[in-house]
């Protein structure tokens, strides 16, 4: 008699179960009312970047933009690559710039002047937070390429605008 009762109290409890699980599964997978915000993801392989000299920095570096844009609102991710022997006058942003060095080596001081003995180098897969406001300036020994995410609108202003080449 127990055993039966045992058994029918299974039966009901066991579709019971399964429906609660399976409500809870569907809450917890995205509905396509979420995914309607990600229409798409954004793959760019190696070989797609388009390098240009950017106009906000010396000649010789150039640019690659991955995703969105630094001059419109929103968050952009680009590489720069900069020659050996290269240097990035004291500047400084807006906005927080975040660095991943990809390769070669990143020499990166903080302050307004640019002093030589300040420069840390950092291998490749090392990261700098540069806060917005916070002049900094960079220098290479060798070429090195950097990812920079940060959100746009980015500005470059230079701590001594005869450095800015926008202005020469
Ligand atoms: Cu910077």
């Amino acid at each position: 008699m127990i055993r039966r009762l045992v058994d029918t109290l299974l039966l009901i409890t066991l579709p019971l179960g399964a429906a609660l699980l399976l409500g809870i599964a569907a809450l917890l997978v995205p509905g396509t009312s979420a995914r309607a915000h990600e229409p798409h993801h954004t793959i760019v392989q190696p070989d797609a970047l388009k390098w240009a000299q950017p106009p906000t920095l010396p000649a010789g570096a150039q640019v690659a933009v991955l995703l969105g844009s630094p001059a419109k609102a929103g968050p952009f991710v680009l590489r720069l690559r900069f020659p050996a022997g290269f240097t990035v006058p004291p500047h400084k942003h807006s906005q927080d710039e975040l660095v991943t060095v990809i390769s070669g080596a990143f020499g990166i001081g903080s302050g307004e002047t640019l002093d030589p003995a300040a420069i840390q180098v950092l291998p490749p897969g090392s990261f700098v937070h540069l806060p917005a406001g916070m002049p900094h300036y960079a220098r290479t020994a060798v070429e090195t390429v950097l990812q920079v995410n940060g959100m746009g609108p980015f500005d470059v202003v230079y701590i001594d605008p005869k450095d800015d080449p926008r202005k020469k």
